[in-house]
């Protein structure tokens, strides 16, 4: 692949000192499996670029600081040459890195295949104490895809394989195989519809990830195509900025937020504004994962999880 442009340091400011760092992004332009439109290696490039013009306040009711404030690192980018398992493996070296310095870490994709390399550095840190919440339109849990299984098609699959437990938001396209897979191990995900129509159907599913903490994967094709059309495979029917932002509040309000990342941005040339909902978008969740869960939220949620859990039985 050609070299790619420089990336540059996230909302355009000096770095902090390391010790004051709580989150380190990891640029990863991955681009090896992507099935429909090209272009997810520039995602990076395009995010911390766009990310230089956002005020660096966050004027959510929730927020209302600079979140910048609180220490966000970014790291050089991950070398994507050689095979899609080289490449995880340096991942999952450069997040183990940050998690032993007790950073909070940040993978900026690239396809959703990097995930993986954040899951398996997580589990040999921490164990399988954590939940994943995958926010994307689609499921990703295809046994094998195009003869690959390391794959974006296949990254949620891999994190079940794992032994990790999975929760889906915002979906709303998969393979009869998928569909198939969810009903033997009794998955329900959100689909996007769902999640739409009815706004209990959104609190069932929050309120039925396990007490503790979680990793957040946003693909931005969880987003609709009418404010997210720079994505490898824009899906109609996705959710608003203001559903997401209120699925982020509620997530991070509840369970410590252990790793982060952001996938699937593949800009297109003269169109600013999805690089830029990109870059905000990644601030937010930063900014709502880096204040930390609230002692009520978290005591109640825990009595909703008991409560869902008892009727599930
Ligand atoms: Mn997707």
């Amino acid at each position: 692949m050609a070299e790619l442009p420089p990336i540059t340091p996230f909302a355009g400011v000096p770095q902090p000192p390391e010790d004051q760092a709580r989150a380190a992004i990891i640029p990863v332009p991955l681009e090896s499996t992507v099935s429909y439109r090209p272009g997810t290696a520039l995602g990076p490039t395009a995010l911390m670029a766009a990310s230089a013009h956002m005020e660096l306040y966050d004027e959510l009711d929730l927020l209302r600081e600079e979140p910048i404030s609180r220490g966000i690192l970014t790291r050089p980018a991950v070398d994507t040459q050689g095979t899609v398992a080289e490449v995880l493996a340096r991942v999952r070296a450069a997040v183990a890195a940050e998690l032993e310095a007790g950073r909070l870490p940040v993978l900026v994709g690239g396809e959703h295949t990097v995930t993986l390399g954040a899951l398996t550095a997580l589990v040999e840190s921490r164990g399988r104490d954590f939940s994943v919440v995958s926010l994307d339109a689609h499921l990703d849990l295809r046994d094998s895809y195009q003869g690959q299984r390391l794959s974006h098609a296949c990254v949620m699959r891999r994190a079940v394989e794992l032994g990790l437990e999975v929760h889906h938001l915002g979906v709303r396209s998969c393979s009869q195989a998928e569909a198939r897979f969810l009903e033997e191990r009794g998955i329900v995900p959100g689909w996007a519809r769902h999640l739409r129509q009815d706004v209990s159907a959104l609190d069932d599913h929050l309120w039925g990830i396990r007490p503790g903490p979680v990793y957040i994967s946003i693909d931005v094709d969880v987003l609709d195509p009418s404010i997210m059309p720079a994505t490898g495979t824009p899906e109609p029917g996705g959710l608003d900025w203001h559903d997401l932002t209120d699925i982020l509040i509620d997530l991070c309000s509840c369970h410590p937020v252990v790793g982060l990342d952001l996938v699937e941005l593949a800009p297109l040339p003269g169109l600013a504004a999805p690089d830029f909902t990109a870059a905000r978008l990644l601030y937010r969740a930063l900014g709502l994962a880096l204040r930390g869960p609230n002692p009520r939220a978290v005591a109640l949620h825990r009595q909703r999880w008991e409560e869902w859990e008892k009727q599930s039985l």
